[in-house]
């Protein structure tokens, strides 16, 4: 099954907004805890599988999969990594993540393999999720029935439900739905972009290579043993037809200290995409009976690998209050949710912009600000509380 069809249901318990994997995984949490919820989607299921995001899962986002029942694959394929490295001044540096925090590791796994797995476990569960239905608008949110208001086909439908969710991105509609005055949106936009490619080649190295350089910031990541992805810090305004396959490996060689420059192995990309880099946060991540979660919320900088692993920190928040309520009544758990969740995103954007700052080339820095990146680059390697708590930050804070 690739979603339902017309007639679609008109009513449920949680009407959620967007079939990402936040969308994806709060449906399959409720589903197993007997809560009933329908995704609506905007786009079909193989454009939602191919966008190419994030790589790095922490631990509480794998054993979050895992509760759901959909660990498996990621268990048996996904690489774990206990260390990582950064380049500076031509060199590779190390970061053993499981020495500095008592065996914490994270683990490799593609964002589109992880959706994957969440649509064929909805599938198994007759999860109902209806794909290419736009919502345009949630009425009623500070009742006790929101409406969700959708085109599939040119068609409006209504969803009525207990609450929804919000789990449609940062473009999505669900925060617009909210008064501009019950919430406030914090934002930094980075004056750069990422170009990132991925390619059928053995990855440049078994870990990930954050490389700082003054030709801008670049980063080697993998998807698996022959298949990897690519990254280096380009315009804002960056023309993707200016990019050749050749120019992109000249460019990120570069980068890369010589040693990992000249064992790369390059080929065709097959894929090739700029993402623009911000932080966002929009709090609270509640308006009545409506729930932020996931970059609907807020956004992160990649850099620090963070978006999709506070996607599902709110995920697992708002499943348990969520559960909390249908099975006893209690609401503390709602109540909480905001504030829950924000403490750990605020962390999170924290870590993220200290990675940024650390390892972009800003157009605005001037020579003592260039000079402070790679003394805090040294401190950080000759020091080993600095680098513990770096450490603890990139495996992943504590869902608390
Ligand atoms: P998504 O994945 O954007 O899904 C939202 C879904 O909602 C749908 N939608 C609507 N549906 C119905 N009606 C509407 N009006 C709708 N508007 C939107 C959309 O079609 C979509 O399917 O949000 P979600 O589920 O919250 O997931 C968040 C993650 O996708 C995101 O945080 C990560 O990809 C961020 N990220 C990374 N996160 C990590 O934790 N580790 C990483 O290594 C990492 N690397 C990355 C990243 C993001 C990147 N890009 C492209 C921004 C690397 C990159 C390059
Ligand atoms: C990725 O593999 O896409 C990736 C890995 C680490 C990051 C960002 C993206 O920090």
């Amino acid at each position: 099954m690739q979603g339902a069809e017309p007639p679609f249901p008109q009513r449920t318990q949680v009407a959620i907004i967007g079939g990402g994997p936040s969308g994806l995984l709060l449906s399959q949490l409720l589903h197993l805890a007997g809560v009933q919820s329908v995704v609506l989607e905007r786009q079909s299921r193989d454009y939602v599988l191919s966008r190419i995001r994030a790589g790095v899962l922490e631990q509480g986002l794998q054993a979050l999969l895992r509760k759901a029942g959909v660990g498996d694959r990621m268990d048996r394929e996904g690489l774990v990594h206990d260390g990582f490295a950064i380049s500076f001044s031509g060199e590779a540096r190390r970061v053993d993540l499981a020495d500095l925090t008592n065996g914490a590791t994270v683990r490799v796994y593609g964002q589109t393999e992880l959706t994957r797995d969440l649509y064929e476990a909805r599938d198994a569960l007759q999860g109902a999720i209806v794909h290419e239905a736009d919502v345009v608008g949630v009425d009623g949110i500070d009742s006790a029935s929101p409406q969700v208001r959708f085109e599939h086909r040119g068609q409006t439908h209504h969803l009525a439900a207990d609450f929804v969710a919000a789990c449609d991105g940062f473009h999505g509609a669900g925060r617009r739905a909210v008064p501009s005055s019950a919430i406030k949106t914090i934002e930094r936009v980075y004056p750069f972009g990422w170009l990132g490619i991925l390619s059928e080649t053995p990855p440049a190295s078994d870990e990930l290579i954050y490389a700082h350089h003054e030709r801008g910031f670049a980063l080697c990541s993998m998807r698996n043993p022959q298949l990897s992805r690519y990254y280096v810090q380009c315009a804002a305004d960056e023309d993707l037809a200016e990019w050749s396959d050749d120019r992109f490996w000249e460019e990120l060689k570069a980068r890369l200290p010589e040693g990992v420059a000249s064992g790369l192995s390059t080929g065709p990309s097959i894929e090739k995409s700029i993402a623009p880099l911000r932080s966002f946060v929009a709090e609270p991540m509640r308006y009545g009976r409506l729930f932020l979660a996931g970059d609907a919320a807020h956004i992160v900088p990649p850099t620090g690998a963070k978006g999709l692993n506070l996607a599902a920190s709110d995920i697992y928040y708002l499943s348990e209050a969520l559960i909390a309520f249908f099975s006893s009544g209690r609401e503390a758990g709602l109540k909480d949710y905001s504030d829950r969740a924000l403490r750990r995103v605020w962390k999170a954007e924290r870590f993220s912009w200290w990675m940024t700052a650390l390892l972009h080339n800003f157009p605005s820095l001037g020579a003592f600000e260039r000079r402070m990146q790679t003394a805090e680059l040294d401190y950080l390697f000759s020091s080993r509380a600095a680098l513990t708590s770096r450490a603890e930050n990139y495996v992943g804070l504590p869902y608390d």
